[in-house]
């Protein structure tokens, strides 16, 4: 082999923001000869303090892999192979369809399914696009699947969204309550801070509400083993603790906070018992939990999946924030609700508006005046966007399957591993007319299904930005070439809007595009107004809002305590506790529950290449208690099948002592038929938010070969010294 030239071997350096968790960290990224070299934190980022996490560490082995899409790829039928493309006669090929689809059967009958990680740039576009100038609302983001319900608990409970908090609340707390998340593994570096301030000053309380007894429990001075699906009973049971002993901050409450008599009243009235019982708490553990948060000074409450992905979310949501009004606990140092957001941009999706029933800057589709204001800024006719509410994720894929939705673009996510209910999805996609992929890799569990894959350009090999839980809005530079022709998603959507002849897609750079976005954020909750392209490139970051250029931007919000609400205060919900949609029975004894462990990104496209994260984790398996497998014979290690009333998979066996009777956990990440847990998970919805409820169905689970019906206990009792001891 000849070495090349020295001259040739550049090397380049730059800093991105990690790719995959909300956590937002800041990243040096060292690259040689356009090839990533190697990846650390960036030690004055205020969002990691130069943490990483092995997903983090592992990226330079995961981006350039000989599985990227390097040319937009399509074929005119899908028995037949993707041939390779140009880029104009993808465009207009994909675009013909659209128009062809869009003068037969309305633009109702269009719709874009995206993501959390599109940079805000390409969500700002996809909207003025979709919404805009072809008029169909029908705009999702698999946000639906993951801050849907903290979407609409934040608007109904403080009427906005947008988290209040910033992670320098940790260090300023004196009570940190973890509730639903498990923040060990899914928000590493985040809860690293936590550990260190429990370090600095070991009276911090840190109180863990999670059914398993995870990584994250392992952490806490007290770990609320909550019933799956128990939440709300449990923050109604507290609270209720809290009335009785005097622990209301009145004068808050009769300031800042409407509704504070209907709630009491509810939950004076709700029979103790039966909360007790649905908590599945005892009530010892319920009076520490009540008497940790009575006496501290500054409680910040971290929540993630654990609250919103249930059919009773925003309720889950409401039932949190309402322990916060009562004690006035938010808008000051060190306290307030703190959802911790799952992706790296789901936060500027929510900005820039993807989710069906928004528009850009916290705008809502079903409001007139904000209609008008955004047909105005796009020099559109009047009634453009239209009235009618748009397609939610999973209304999205129903609407495939019974025609009336047609063609779905599908962009930075893979719902054929991470919808629920897959056999579904598997249906809608096979149905529709149309399918457009644009992702990083080929073949996905997604791509495979397409029409149409355009190749995207991904972290690090393009310019973009995105917002972080803490409201921390970020640049990251492009540090290496993309393969082949692959384009940032930006780029291919001002693209595709100029093939199918809409006027105000010209944009020449991603400065461009940012620079049109930010004056509709002004004067709203999320105001970025005062960070232009040129600022946010010297300044790396700042927090909305903020309003002007000379604005320094905003750790907190509500500091003021004025609410964004009609009569500027807060709103007590009283919420009861309501049944999962699915619960065990004879048939299906278990409760099902889906989620994440530290090595793995979602559905593997990524992680999935890295051999240090596969020895680290490397294959699916069904978790249970080390009863529970011995009622059911079940061994550690061995194959069992499991199965809901939608479909069976086959796992290994892991057994955990943490774990609580009669639970199981899947996690999501594998795809493949035979393991992937959204083959028995259900789609059903919150009511409000539309999220799904992934974390509560009904399965049985057997030896293989076995069965059904509880085996002889005696003969599998051996399993028990393979207890694996921690969740993972
Ligand atoms: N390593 C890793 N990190 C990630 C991701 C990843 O794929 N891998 N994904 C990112 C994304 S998009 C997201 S949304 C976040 C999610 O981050 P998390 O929400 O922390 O992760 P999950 O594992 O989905 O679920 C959290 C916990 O909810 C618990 N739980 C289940 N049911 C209930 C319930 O009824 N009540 C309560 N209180 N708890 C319950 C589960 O036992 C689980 O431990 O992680 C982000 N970070
Ligand atoms: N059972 C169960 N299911 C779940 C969950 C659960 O807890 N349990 N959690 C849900 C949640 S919270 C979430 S967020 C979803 C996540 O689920 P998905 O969004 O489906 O998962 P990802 O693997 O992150 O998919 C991202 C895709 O985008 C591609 N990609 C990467 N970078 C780029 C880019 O720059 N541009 C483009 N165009 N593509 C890119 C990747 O290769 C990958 O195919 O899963 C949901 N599903
Ligand atoms: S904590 Fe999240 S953002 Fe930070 S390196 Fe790990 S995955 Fe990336
Ligand atoms: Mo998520």
């Amino acid at each position: 082999m000849i070495s090349p030239p020295p001259e040739a071997r550049l090397s380049t350096c730059g800093e991105s923001i990690c790719p995959y968790c909300g956590v937002g960290c800041r990243l040096t990224v060292e690259a040689e000869d356009d090839r990533l070299k190697r990846v650390r934190g960036v030690e004055d980022a205020p969002a990691n303090l130069g943490g990483i996490c092995a997903k983090g560490a592992t990226l330079a082995d995961v981006i350039q892999t000989n599985d990227r899409v390097r040319r937009p790829l399509i074929r005119s039928d899908r028995s037949e192979e993707f041939v390779e493309t140009t880029w104009e006669q993808s465009l207009a090929w994909t675009a013909a369809r659209f128009r062809a689809i869009i003068a037969t059967h309305g633009p109702d009958s269009v719709a874009f399914y995206g993501s959390g990680q599109l940079d805000t740039e390409a969500v700002y576009l996809v909207g003025k696009l979709f919404k805009g100038s072809i008029g169909a609302n029908n705009t999702d983001s698999n946000s639906r699947l993951c801050m849907a319900s903290a979407v609409a608990g934040y608007r109904s409970s403080l009427g906005s969204d947008g988290p209040p908090t910033c992670y320098e609340d940790i260090d300023d707390s004196d009570c940190i309550v973890v509730w639903g998340s498990n923040m060990a593994e899914a928000h590493p570096v985040t809860f690293d801070r936590v550990k260190a301030r429990r370090k600095d000053d070991p009276r911090v309380d840190l109180i863990v509400v999670d059914p398993r007894f995870t990584p994250t429990a392992k952490a806490a001075s007290l770990h609320v083993a909550v019933a799956p699906g128990g939440d709300i009973a449990l923050a109604n049971a507290v609270a209720r603790l809290l009335i009785e002993r005097g622990a209301v901050d009145a004068d808050f409450v009769a300031d800042h906070v409407a509704g504070f008599t209907e709630y009491r009243d509810q939950l004076l009235a709700t029979d103790w018992r039966s909360l007790v019982e649905a908590s599945g708490v005892s009530p010892s553990v319920i009076s520490r939990f009540a008497d940790r948060i009575a006496r501290s000074k500054r409680m910040l409450t971290f929540y993630s999946m654990g609250m919103n992905q249930s059919t009773v979310g925003v309720w889950k949501n409401n039932s949190l924030i309402n322990i916060h009004l009562i004690t006035g606990q938010i808008g000051r140092r060190g306290a307030g609700p703190f959802s911790l957001t799952g992706q790296p941009n789901a936060m500027g999706g929510r900005e820039a508006g993807l989710l069906a029933q928004q528009l850009p800057g916290y705008r809502q589709v079903d409001d007139a005046e904000h209609r008008a204001e955004l047909e105005r800024y796009w020099n559109l006719p009047a009634g453009s966007i239209s009235e009618r509410p748009g397609l939610t994720a999973i209304e999205m894929f129903r609407a495939l399957e019974t025609g009336r939705l047609k063609a779905i673009w599908i962009a930075a996510t893979n719902p054929m591993v991470s919808l629920p209910d897959l056999h579904q999805a598997k249906r809608a996609l096979a149905k529709a007319e149309l399918v457009v992929v644009s992702d990083a890799y080929h073949p996905t569990e997604t791509s495979r299904m397409a029409d149409v894959i355009f190749p995207a350009a991904q972290w690090s090999e393009k310019e973009g930005t995105s917002t972080n839980s803490e409201r921390m809005v970020s640049y990251s530079e492009a540090i290496v070439a993309p393969p082949g022709e692959a384009l940032p998603d930006w780029k291919i959507l001002a693209d595709f809007g100029r093939a199918l002849g809409y006027q105000g897609f010209d944009f020449q750079s991603i400065d461009q595009v940012w620079d049109e976005f930010i004056p509709l954020t002004s004067g709203r909750v999320c105001d970025m107004a005062g960070m232009t392209a040129e600022r946010l490139r010297r300044e790396r970051h700042l927090q909305w809002p903020c309003p002007s250029v000379d604005h320094p931007g905003s750790k907190r919000l509500y500091l003021d305590r004025v609410f964004p609400t009609v009569d500027g205060k807060a709103r007590l919900l009283a919420r009861p506790h309501r049944e999962p949609r699915e619960k065990p029975d004879d048939d299906y004894p278990f409760v099902l529950t889906t989620g994440r462990v530290y090595a793995h990104w979602h559905t593997l496209t990524r992680t999935g290449k890295s051999a240090k994260l596969n020895r680290r984790e490397p294959g699916p398996y069904v978790e249970v208690h080390p009863d529970d497998a011995a009622d059911f014979g079940l061994e550690n290690g061995e194959l069992a099948e499991v199965t809901s009333p939608r479909g069976a998979l086959r796992l290994p066996v892991r057994l955990n002592q943490g774990m609580r009777r009669g639970l199981a956990f899947i996690p999501f990440h594998w795809g493949a038929e035979l393991v992937a847990a959204n083959y028995l998970t259900i789609a059903a919805v919150d009511r409000v938010s539309k999220q799904p409820e992934y974390k509560y169905c009904s399965v049985r689970i057997e030896p293989v070969h076995a069965r059904r019906g509880p085996r002889n206990v005696e003969s599998v009792s051996g399993s028990r010294s393979n207890l694996v001891e921690t969740a993972r």
